[in-house]
């Protein structure tokens, strides 16, 4: 195979447009109006979509019962090199194409990896030059850079937290290569989702010796990138489980727990996954309101879980209450810190069309948009604010301000209650608030 640089790989499909929600354009936007205003900021401000390389341009659908079923042409070049700029050829023109501003990558999601350490370190260091000039050409930015330290064999017992401490070392030096090439890439942040930081028994496990290394080895990540200039934000990605029995990164409250354990809490914020929160048993907008509770509230992986499956099926978002209820904190929290909605989302291995991909974007855009106009709504026009406001006035003045101001003790708490005799049940309106989000959708 020949020709890299001008191969057009998805052929017949042109820049996906706006349409409006009276089109019947499949291949037009029905909601992500990229230049509408709603709350202040452009819908391109608010969402800062990217495309996930992994699964768009280097997932072929395999699964434990059969082989991929997606033939990417890019895949068919035997020169590794080749292979990744065909690859990041494929990828600039399909963001292109989408209309969005970022990708996000694994280190050997851009090319494959070596068969020696400094092989590696080549490989990569050539790639990504060449996708620096696609980067200038295009526009598109990079969100953030990652490293994968859980597919290769000698990750099987964890990377920081393997209990060998020269895996812990090979894992130090891929993840400087992976940081390095995120700065050369401008990239806007970096993010550690901890693939196999966990364990799989208990009873070969020390558990305080592992995390005590994980967050050595996150400050020494820090330190080093810090050294270097890098200016953006380290994104923790909880998961509970999968590939680990138990990952040590279990849920949002958790990370924020452990973060300020080791001292990381300056640095690093959440990238939260929406089928990562159902497999923890919370909703997405539970884990947005714990991070943003604590100002860590940093990006997002979209996708959505599948309510009879309990893994994580990565599908495309399509849940407009899911996603509205979520919007509804993300707009409470004023948006994600340096982060944007990063598309950790993959087509079904039944999906074989060429432009499978680019409805299922769509879709995934499309149902944001359309959540986060209807949350700013409801925000704006319903009496949601007031109501929720409301639940909480007897702490904004009298004795419930002074509580809140720390002015109260435990003997003036028991004066109130003994002057206050019973008292009134107060509803908490539960079936209302959902009436009122289902009326705005
Ligand atoms: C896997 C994770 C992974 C991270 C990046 O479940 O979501 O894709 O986002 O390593
Ligand atoms: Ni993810
Ligand atoms: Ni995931």
């Amino acid at each position: 195979m020949a020709l890299i640089g001008n191969t057009e790989f998805y052929k017949g499909i042109g820049e996906i447009p706006f349409e409006g929600k009276e089109s019947d354009n499949p291949l037009a936007f029905k909601y992500y109006n990229p230049e509408q205003v709603v709350a202040g900021k452009t819908m391109r401000d608010h969402l800062r979509f990217a495309v996930a390389y992994w699964h768009t341009f280097c997932g072929v659908g395999a699964d434990p019962f059969g082989p991929g079923t997606q033939n990417f042409p890019w895949d068919n070049f035997s020169d590794p090199l080749d292979a990744a700029k065909a690859k990041a050829d494929a990828a600039f023109e399909f963001i292109t194409k989408m209309g969005f501003d970022y990708f996000c990558f694994h280190d050997f999601d851009l090319v494959r990896e070596g068969s020696t350490f400094s092989e590696s370190e080549k490989r990569l260091s050539s790639i990504v030059d060449y996708i620096k000039e696609k980067k200038a050409a295009s526009g598109v930015k990079l969100l953030w850079g990652t490293a994968n330290c859980f597919s290769h064999p000698r990750y099987m017992n964890g990377a920081a937290t393997n209990p060998d401490f020269n895996v812990l070392a090979r894992a130090g030096g891929q993840i400087k290569l992976a940081l390095d090439a995120t700065m050369a890439l401008d990239g806007e942040n970096y993010v550690f989702w901890g693939g196999r930081e966990g364990y799989m028994s208990l009873l070969n496990t020390d558990m305080k010796r592992e995390l005590d290394h994980m967050g050595r080895f996150l400050a020494t990540a820090r330190d080093y990138a810090r050294k270097q200039g890098f200016k953006g934000t380290f994104f923790i990605e909880p998961k509970p489980m999968e590939p680990m029995k138990h990952q040590y990164d279990f849920d949002a409250a958790t990370v924020v727990g452990f973060l300020h354990q080791y001292g990381l809490q300056d640095d690093f914020k959440l990238n939260l996954e929406v089928n990562h929160a159902t497999l923890a048993s919370h909703t997405m907008q539970h884990e947005m309101e714990v991070a943003a509770a604590h100002g860590m509230l940093g990006s997002i992986d979209a996708n959505r879980g599948d309510y009879q499956n309990g893994w994580d099926t990565d599908q495309f978002p399509n849940n407009i209450t899911e996603v509205t209820e979520a919007m509804l904190t993300f707009l409470k929290a004023g948006g994600l810190q340096g982060g944007g909605i990063n598309f950790d989302a993959k087509i079904r291995r039944n999906s074989t069309d060429l432009d499978d991909v680019f409805h299922a974007h769509i879709g995934g855009a499309d149902t944001f948009a359309r959540a986060l106009l209807i949350a700013d709504k409801i925000i704006t026009s319903s009496p949601y604010n007031e109501l929720r406001e409301k639940r909480y006035q007897s702490f904004d003045s009298g004795k419930g301000k002074e509580y809140e101001l720390g002015k109260l003790d435990m003997t003036d708490l028991y004066e109130i209650a003994k002057s206050n005799g019973e008292l009134e049940l107060q509803s908490g309106k539960q079936e209302l608030f959902e009436n009122i989000v289902n009326q705005y959708i």
